[in-house]
């Protein structure tokens, strides 16, 4: 056939280095940007047979997120702006790994089992983040998409969220909003609008935020839409690309990991603040005390912030709707103790990875679900949508419920429902702060984070983990959790758990206590327990103090 001359030919200036072998992991293909061209050229292919198979538009965004900027990345976008299905990762993985002459049979060995109509149309969006090498990587998908004859759309230097949107705004006809950049940011910017009129006497104080861009494509973006944002927020912004290395010293990861501010960045005690990531689908607010002591609020500090407004909305609307907070074990305990026990809402807590909080989340009225590291969004069902929709629009309802159902439907609106994007987050995060006339030290002081210590511990094979429970027990090897449990035993209010990891060739540690001392010892205490019954590598974990 033609077709597979093109792809033979093309495939040609694509070629794949012998012998390299990666994953599709977590989040899609990441690695130093060098080995990368031949990827990108084989997910345009996989994502113009996707986009066959489901008759529908598919997304392809080039970027590695919080990596340094050396490395890069590709993650592809099914239909509603999710994350492809695990059998397509599978195919991804299987398509990338086909050596130059077996690409080919790779390809159509997807065709014959997925049994795709090859005469289908294909559509593909591309889009790409700041990195030097997006440019020419993001070519070479372009090329995988045109040599199986499908129609590919380059939105350039978009946030990976934005990608995700314009995907979903196609495949529902614009129901979602309108698929192209402006349509992002009037319908986010309105619904912001919208809700800050219910703000009283916002000072200039409260209407200030200083954010972090990681050098990123965040930082372009933000400064696009804050034009539309008729002064209702004024931002000041620092690590904005101009000087600074992408993701160096700053951006939400640095910030989480640390536990430090990002360099470059202007703070005045109590000042609320920010940081992005490398593709602007992470954040995670902070502040210094007068003491200059930092203050991180993250991920569940955001779910909490979020769910308890919404859960007053719904309360005032007197709509009977159920709200859940999805995490994972990562989630800090004092979180979850206080969704549970004081705020009364449902929690689930899924393996790691958005993909799986995404789809948990589906499965409520009003699903909230935030990974610790500030991933996250809010999802409605159609159901819960209507019923908002149905009251916002009832006149013989009183003032207060009126006015809840309103509050709500902006809150829809200025949500990116198709996955978490920073800037979405910060404008919702934002208008609530100031509905409630809230300071971030009144919102941080919600619940009491217990101390954690996060740890990496080097095996030769991290497979040998394998997880259970959300990844909240070690089921092999053997030995290894009932250790863990011992140690936990020795310890108040303590928790911890394994897993390797899956962008990274090492096994994680996760451990809480009471104190920062108790936390930091049991953390050393399982990687040593790792070391030893998991084949670590190097020299044994060193205590910590
Ligand atoms: C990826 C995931 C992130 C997860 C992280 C865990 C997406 C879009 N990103 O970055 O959600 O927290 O991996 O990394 O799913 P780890 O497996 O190395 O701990
Ligand atoms: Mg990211």
């Amino acid at each position: 056939m033609a077709q597979f001359q093109d792809v033979l030919k093309q495939s040609g200036l694509h070629p794949k280095p012998a012998g390299l072998v990666l994953q599709y992991g977590t989040a899609g293909f990441r690695t130093n940007a060098k080995l990368l061209d031949h990827i990108m050229f084989r997910m345009g292919l996989l994502a113009t047979l996707r986009s066959k198979k489901t008759k529908a538009t598919i997304g392809l965004m080039v970027t590695a997120s919080h990596n340094p900027e050396e490395d890069n990345g590709v993650k592809l976008v099914d239909p509603m702006g999710e994350m492809v299905t695990p059998a397509w990762e599978g195919y991804a993985t299987q398509l990338a790994n086909a050596e130059q002459e077996e690409l080919l049979a790779a390809l159509k060995d997807v065709i014959e089992k997925e049994a795709i109509n090859m005469s289908q149309e294909a559509d593909v969006f591309v889009g790409k983040d700041t990195r030097s090498s997006s440019v020419s990587l993001s070519k070479a998908a372009l090329d995988g998409v045109s040599a199986l004859g499908g129609h590919s759309k380059d939105y350039g230097l978009v946030t990976t969220p934005q990608l995700h949107y314009m995907v979903c705004c196609q495949n529902t006809q614009g129901k979602y909003g309108e698929a192209t950049e402006e349509g992002y940011y009037k319908k986010f910017s309105q619904a912001f609008i919208q809700l800050t009129k219910n703000a009283s006497n916002c000072t200039d104080d409260q209407k200030h935020l200083s954010v972090d861009g990681a050098n990123g494509i965040g930082a372009l973006k933000v400064r696009e839409i804050e034009s539309h944002l008729k002064k209702e927020l004024h931002i000041s912004l620092f690590n904005d690309g101009s000087t600074g290395k992408l993701n160096h010293q700053c951006g939400a990861d640095f910030v989480k990991v640390q536990q430090n501010p990002p360099t470059g960045m202007k703070m005045n005690s109590g000042e609320r603040c920010c940081s992005f990531d490398g593709d602007a689908d992470r954040i995670v607010y902070y502040y210094t005390d007068s003491e200059r002591q930092f203050h991180l609020l993250d991920g569940d500090k955001i779910a909490t912030l979020i769910s308890t407004f919404l859960k007053e909305l719904l309360t005032q609307a007197a709509l009977d709707l159920e709200i859940a907070v999805v995490q994972t074990a990562y989630a800090n305990g004092s979180s979850t103790n206080y969704l549970e026990d004081t705020m009364k809402v449902v929690v689930r807590c899924t393996k790691t990875g958005v993909k799986h909080l995404h789809h948990a989340a589906q499965e409520f009225d009003i699903g909230v679900y935030f990974e610790a590291n500030g991933h996250g969004t809010v999802l409605f069902s159609k159901a819960a949508e209507e019923k908002i929709q149905q009251l916002a629009e009832d006149s013989n309802t009183n003032d207060e419920r009126k006015r809840a159902s309103l509050l709500l439907q902006n809150t829809i609106n200025v949500i990116n429902q198709t996955v978490g994007d920073a800037i979405s987050d910060m404008l919702l995060i934002e208008a609530i702060l100031a509905i409630k006339g809230m300071t971030i030290q009144q919102w941080d002081a919600i619940y009491r984070d217990l101390p954690s210590r996060q740890l990496k511990v080097k095996v030769s094979d991290r497979r040998v983990i394998d997880t259970a429970d959300a990844e909240r027990r070690a089921v092999s090897p053997a030995g290894l959790q009932e250790a863990i449990d011992s140690l936990v035993k020795k310890y108040s209010r303590a928790r911890s758990f394994v897993r390797p990891s899956g962008t990274e060739d090492v096994v994680r540690v996760y451990a809480e206590a009471d104190t920062q001392e108790n936390a930091d010892s049991l953390a050393h205490e399982v990687s040593l327990a790792v070391y030893r019954l998991a084949g670590g590598v190097g020299e044994e974990p060193k205590p910590l103090h």
